[in-house]
């Protein structure tokens, strides 16, 4: 006979309770006045009440940087972690909880530098997870040193010369990774767009990766200016089952292409393009396999029953 174990989340009833934005406002954010983390806060808030997230069931993981302070500012669970390991953590957090919400917010830093390895093994487990990369081309918790994404010829406080090397692009690299299943890439600056992208991300089961544009007044201020100033520097991606805009949002944009985000090939051109930062879907696959298929297989079974099948494992060794 097994007894059969019956787990926290079980115990809950579907509520559906209604929250308003201030149940999701965790401390006051400290960043500076005009960073664009802000935007990305007040977008994930909107969606966790819109979506009737429950607070008590939505988890924020980030690593060190400037933008993994976000846990402190949502009151939901949260895990700010160790540099670069934003990513394991929520691996680890989904491989046993399918029923959260889990945010992952890092850094160009964060996920393009020390964390590189976990970046790209995390798109290929495809667990789901809402990853938000705040690109702002720079370190900008530890003042001001040279990132991946930092453009060729920029100067730091390790590079006063300017940046040696041609810039990472987190959007082909993604695209790159085997299994990678939902890219997309907005801007801060553009409350509609961020806010229908991290929706789209967040409904997407699997890995959902979206770089944010992200200003930065107090070190990068000139890096977006320009973009921010001319919607014209911009290429918005449109398709039927891309980012879905209000028309009059979508006007803003002067430069449109229709691209089918199941096209991977296309993606990949797009976003290895110089002369506009493109913005929407680059890409979804909802059909990619997901670890956590793997990780939770068995998770109901009874204590006996998990005992008992370690013990038929450990019974083939016996000689
Ligand atoms: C193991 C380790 N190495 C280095 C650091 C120092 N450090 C903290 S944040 C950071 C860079 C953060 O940059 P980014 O991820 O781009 O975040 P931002 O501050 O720009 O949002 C570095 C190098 C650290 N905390 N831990
Ligand atoms: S240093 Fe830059 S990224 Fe950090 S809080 Fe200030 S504006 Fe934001
Ligand atoms: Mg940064």
């Amino acid at each position: 006979m097994s007894c059969s174990v019956t787990l926290d989340w079980e115990l809950q009833e579907e509520a559906p309770r209604s929250c308003t934005l201030e149940d999701y406002k965790g401390a006051e954010a400290r960043w500076c006045p005009g960073c664009g983390d802000h935007s990305v806060l007040s977008a994930v808030q909107r969606l966790a009440r819109d979506k009737h997230l429950l607070p008590e069931q939505t988890v924020v993981v980030s690593g060190i940087g400037c933008s993994s302070r976000f846990p402190h500012y949502m009151s939901t669970y949260g895990f700010h972690g160790l540099h670069g390991r934003a990513f394991p953590v929520a691996c680890g957090v989904r491989s046993r909880r399918p029923d959260l919400d889990i945010f992952v917010v890092t850094g160009d830093g964060d996920c393009c530098a020390i964390g590189t390895a976990h970046w790209i093994h995390a798109i290929r487990y495809n667990m789901n997870l809402t990853v938000l990369l705040l690109d702002n081309n720079i370190y900008g918790l530890t003042k001001m040193q040279t990132s991946p994404t930092t453009r060729p010829g920029e100067t730091s406080n390790t590079h006063p010369h300017g940046s040696f090397f041609a810039a990472l692009n987190p959007i082909s690299v993604t695209l790159g990774i085997a299994n990678a299943s939902f890219v997309a890439q907005t801007v801060d600056w553009n409350p509609p767009h961020l806010y229908a992208t991290i929706e789209a991300a967040h409904a997407h089961k699997g890995t959902s990766f979206v770089r944010v544009l992200q200003r930065c007044p107090h070190f990068t201020a000139h890096v977006f200016a320009a973009a921010q100033d001319d919607y014209g520097k911009l290429l918005l991606m449109t398709h039927g089952s891309g980012i879905k805009l209000d028309p009059m949002v979508e006007r803003l944009f002067p430069n449109r292409l229709a691209h089918d985000p199941s096209n991977l090939t296309e993606a990949r051109q797009i976003a290895d393009r110089d002369d506009v930062l493109p913005v929407g879907l680059f890409y979804r696959n909802a059909g990619n396999r997901r670890y956590e298929e793997v990780t939770t297989a068995g998770m109901h079974k009874s204590a006996a029953d998990k005992l008992a099948g370690v013990e038929r494992v450990l019974d083939r060794f016996v000689v």
